[in-house]
């Protein structure tokens, strides 16, 4: 394992001058940005009497916890306070995670669970690698990956990129870019499923034993649903992409065996995201791609690191399961007592386990500022008084900036646990300076894939007065006068017992002493091998126990925007809806390799890295009269931002991509100097949770003067 660009450059960030040195408390208006600096007694002193207050007058649902991922560990960060806040009676929650929201429902919707994936090395046994909507050489995915598709390509495994963007991936792991118009990804999909059918290139054994509604979506697909056959030439006008080569890699991909699809996130972070997820995985399944070596099930793409804890499929474990009604013996993470007794909501998928993230909530993530606005009147489960911010550029990372400030300004209290002043923690009444990574122990788990868990031990004591949220945590709670037996404990204590349900982690002291601890398996995994192997005793997780292609649970909710087969729809933000007259570019808005989010942002070493410019094409650029790094501003209704432009033929006309996480800093006339993407996505979401933040319709245009202001 090595450290990425960003991992090796957190060194400048931990010393960095933005460090917040000292607990803050608001003296000038909300948003204006004035602190003084205060003990840290009297800060939690007024966080509590705030919490306390609150809680007597509104009740705990006024309290709205509003957590990130700034700190991956076991531990610190959104662990600590929630263990916390559950033990003081709870808060509003949110559902929806902005990475895979729409992933997950399709995974859960075809396959019944999460654990999707294969290990890294199995690359090495196919034939063809489709990589669509995913660039790992910036993202990482985990550790490996990029090593083991590079690994793949000198094998002289073909890979294919699928993006509208030219990227990293596609240019040093790729044979070949195909690139896509935003959003249209499911009709390719659709037509590549329409020749493989036309020329009976599918496994009909496969789908005849392991899926159900396979002549459904045949006829969808065949245009016997509804008049209109998902040809290539069909797909041709919606995607851009040449019916030619959708043809080609149809026949390709269905029979070039065993051959890997990987659908991304970002084309799911879409509106519909899970309809182009859902389509992805039916593909893999009617070309019998699942479960065997050199194959892949794509849908979440979680893989197991230890063969002790495969849990799909097996006749117990399938079929459904109660929604989360009752409350549990002992305090958990999970466990907000303001949910308890809560039914699961109609739109979620409920009767699978993990179906829904979590189902028992009721605001969307990306929908948390008319919650705060409109409250109960406007059918909210609630009225808002306070948002308790952890480890979170909020109002930075979700959609629609302008409309989040206007919300977070209308509320009584907010108290922020940061690093740094961000966006966010502006708008904030109490600023608490949290410690890094490096001032603390704990335990980093692995994400999606990868066998290593990592021991990150403290390395040096904590700068200035910050404290660790565990620390902080422990304050408070005594503050709060609530009990704390978990949270009590010494740090390395409770680490051991939050590890010791991990199976996987065999000696806890070998992982501390090591700084990391490898999961041995005896092959590396391949998801759905039992179920394609031994099908009798181990069915699929779904509530049918096959492969859903036609989703039963999903026909009873009868929404036609959640269909039970796949579809490709259109929507209001899309480059054919009435909008796209006045925004006729689509706004992409990917992860970056000189940040994560928005962390990382003011560290010299990775300014260098990439300049925060607007990627437009030169068709596009021309059109508007715009050279290589003019200033320019993207705009549509919600707001609008003014960056440099990168004129490149690394993105597909008609797109334009403004890189996530760049600091939100408007200047008198309310226009984003700093280039947030944000301001200009839709705090709206998909039917099945997906966030749209790849799908909105923008038009640029040469800034005043063309000079560089602020
Ligand atoms: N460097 C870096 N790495 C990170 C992160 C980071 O911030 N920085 N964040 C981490 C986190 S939390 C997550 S969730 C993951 C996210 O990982 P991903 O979701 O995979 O990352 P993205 O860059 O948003 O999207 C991947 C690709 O999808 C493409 N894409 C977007 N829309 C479409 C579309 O409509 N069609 C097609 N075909 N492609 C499309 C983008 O151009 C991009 O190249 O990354 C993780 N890794
Ligand atoms: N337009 C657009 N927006 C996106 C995305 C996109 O693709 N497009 N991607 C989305 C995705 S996938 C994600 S995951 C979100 C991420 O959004 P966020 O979770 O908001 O991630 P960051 O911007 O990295 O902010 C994390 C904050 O946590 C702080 N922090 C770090 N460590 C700790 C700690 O130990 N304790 C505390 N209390 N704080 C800490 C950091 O200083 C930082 O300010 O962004 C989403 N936003
Ligand atoms: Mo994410």
């Amino acid at each position: 394992m090595r450290a990425c660009l960003r991992g090796r450059a957190y060194r400048q960030r931990v010393y960095s001058d933005e460090r917040l040195k000292y607990p803050l408390r608001r003296v000038g208006e909300r948003g204006e940005g004035i602190f003084e600096s205060i003990p840290w007694d009297q800060a939690l002193e007024e966080v509590a009497s705030k919490l306390k207050n609150i809680k007597e007058k509104y009740g705990n649902p006024a309290i709205l916890f509003v957590p990130g991922g700034g700190n991956q560990g076991m531990l610190h960060g959104v662990v600590s306070h929630a263990l916390m806040l559950h033990q003081f009676g709870g808060y509003t929650r949110m559902w929806g995670a902005p990475s895979y929201e729409g992933v997950l429902f399709g995974s859960m919707a075809t396959y019944g669970t999460i654990m999707t994936g294969s290990a890294r090395e199995d690359f090495l046994n196919s034939k063809l690698i489709i990589m669509w909507g995913w660039n790992p050489a910036n993202t990482i995915w985990d550790p490996g990956t990029s090593l083991w598709i590079a690994k793949a390509r000198e094998k002289g495994i073909k890979i294919i990129a699928i993006d509208p963007i030219f990227t990293e991936s596609a240019a040093i792991l790729a044979d070949k870019w195909i690139p896509i118009r935003p959003g249209t990804d499911t009709a390719m999909l659709l037509a590549m499923a329409n020749v493989i059918i036309s020329e009976n290139l599918h496994d009909d054994a496969f789908i005849e034993k392991y899926t159900i509604g396979f002549d459904k979506f045949k006829d969808y697909v065949m245009g016997q649903e509804d008049g209109i056959e998902k040809t290539p030439e069909w797909a041709e006008d919606i995607t851009k992409v040449d019916s030619k080569l959708i043809r080609n890699l149809a026949r390709e991909y269905s029979t070039k065996k065993p051959a890997t699809l990987i659908a991304g996130w970002g084309p799911a972070r879409t509106m519909f995201g899970e309809q182009f997820s859902r389509t992805a995985n039916v593909l893999c399944a009617i070309t019998g791609n699942i479960g065997i070596n050199g194959g892949y099930a794509s849908g979440f793409m979680r893989a197991y690191y230890s063969r002790e804890r495969i849990v799909t499929g097996g006749k117990k474990k399938s079929g459904p399961v109660k929604p989360e009604d009752e409350k549990p013996k002992k305090p958990r993470i999970q466990d907000n007592p303001v949910d308890f007794g809560a039914p699961p909501r109609e739109d979620s998928l409920f009767k699978l386990k993990g179906g829904t993230n979590p189902a028992n909530t009721r605001i969307h993530y990306n929908d948390y500022y008319n919650a705060i606005l409109e409250g109960k009147k406007g059918g909210y489960p609630a009225d808002l008084k306070m948002a308790y911010i952890v480890g979170t550029n909020r109002l930075n990372q979700f959609a629609n900036v302008n409309k989040g400030i206007k919300a977070l300004k209308s509320l009584d209290f907010i108290v922020a646990f940061e690093q740094t002043m961000t966006p966010t923690a502006q708008l904030a009444d109490i600023v608490l300076p949290v410690n890094t990574f490096m001032e603390r122990n704990d335990i980093s788990v692995p994400w999606l894939g990868s066998p290593y868990y990592i021991y990150l031990n403290k390395a040096i004591d904590s700068l200035y007065e910050s404290k660790s949220d565990l620390e902080i945590c422990k304050e408070l709670s005594k503050k709060l006068g609530v009990e704390q037996s978990l949270l009590d404990l010494p740090e390395e204590h409770i680490l051991r017992l939050l590890s010791a349900p991990r199976k996987d982690i065999k000696n806890f002291n070998k992982m501390k002493r090591d700084g990391y601890y490898k999961v041995k398996v005896d092959e590396p995994f391949v998801a759905f091998k039992e179920q394609i192997e031994d099908f009798e005793n181990h069915p699929f997780p779904t509530l049918s126990g096959k492969i859903e292609i036609y989703c039963e649970h999903i026909a009873e909710k009868n929404n036609p925007l959640m269909p039970p087969i796949p579809k490709y729809m259109s929507h209001d933000e899309h480059f054919d809806s009435p909008k796209a007259k006045k925004y006729p570019l689509q706004l992409l808005t990917p992860h970056n390799k000189r940040r994560t989010h928005s962390t990382l942002e003011k560290i010299p070493w990775l300014e260098e890295v990439e300049p925060h410019h607007a990627w437009t094409n030169p068709i596009d650029a021309e059109k508007r009269n715009i050279k290589d790094g003019d200033l320019i501003d993207i705009y549509n209704v919600r707001g609008r931002i003014r960056i440099p432009a990168k004129v490149t033929e690394r993105i597909i006309p008609g797109a334009i991509c403004v890189f996530q996480g760049a600091w939100y800093n408007p200047n008198k006339e309310g226009i984003d100097l700093g280039g947030c993407a944000n301001v200009l996505t839709n705090d709206v979401y998909s039917p099945g949770g997906a966030f749209p933040l790849n799908s909105s319709l923008v038009e640029i245009e040469l800034a005043p003067n063309n000079k560089k202001e602020g």
